[in-house]
């Protein structure tokens, strides 16, 4: 009996901390362009880079850049598709620029030198709106419920962006399964 409730207190932990950890997780940093960085040479593809991405909150966006040359601005959607450059929201100048994602939805940056957002210096970072993280499982999470799992669940550490909510279903799922057996036993 101690034993089962040790391991249910532990799997409550568990489950508590990992309930939490989308809004707590260390963001992961990204720099706009990778190697390229932000620029107009070389006809770097934002939009396909951006697409490879999951982008979270507290994600942190860098842009690096020859600050002669260029800039980044901010902008509405509006602004964005037409590559308006003339009511940024916010500008930044330094050449590297750390901006931290603070809000979900769409995030338009452009560069507002004249004819740079034109030739392609633009990025869209969206960070997904969850609907329901509970309704929405990975279907890693659902694959064969009825077997036991015999490790104990321990918490992990923050991996790369990409993996950060599989790892949670598979969490959740192994805290269960757990939670199962020590009900049995
Ligand atoms: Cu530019």
């Amino acid at each position: 009996m101690g034993f089962a409730a040790t391991v249910t207190a532990t799997v409550l932990v568990v489950v508590t901390m990992m309930t939490m950890m989308p809004e707590m997780a260390l963001g992961a940093v990204y720099k706009v362009g990778d190697a390229a960085g932000w620029t107009i040479i070389g006809g770097v593809d934002y939009k396909q880079w951006a697409a490879t991405k999951t982008f979270q909150l507290g994600d942190v966006i860098v842009f690096e850049y020859n600050s002669k040359f260029h800039n980044v601005m901010r902008v509405s959607h509006e602004m964005y598709k037409s590559c308006n450059v003339s009511r940024p929201i916010e500008t930044h100048t330094s050449g590297n620029d750390s901006i931290t994602i603070q809000t979900r939805g769409h995030h338009f940056f452009l560069c507002g030198v004249p004819g740079h957002c034109q030739a392609g210096q633009k990025v869209d970072i969206n960070v997904q709106r969850l609907t329901s993280t509970a309704a929405a499982p990975e279907p890693s999470a659902l694959a064969s419920p009825s077997v036991p799992i015999a490790h104990t669940p321990t918490a992990p550490a923050p991996k790369a962006a990409a993996s950060r909510v599989s790892a949670g279903f598979e969490l959740l799922f192994l805290a269960l399964s757990v939670l199962v057996i020590g009900a049995v036993a």
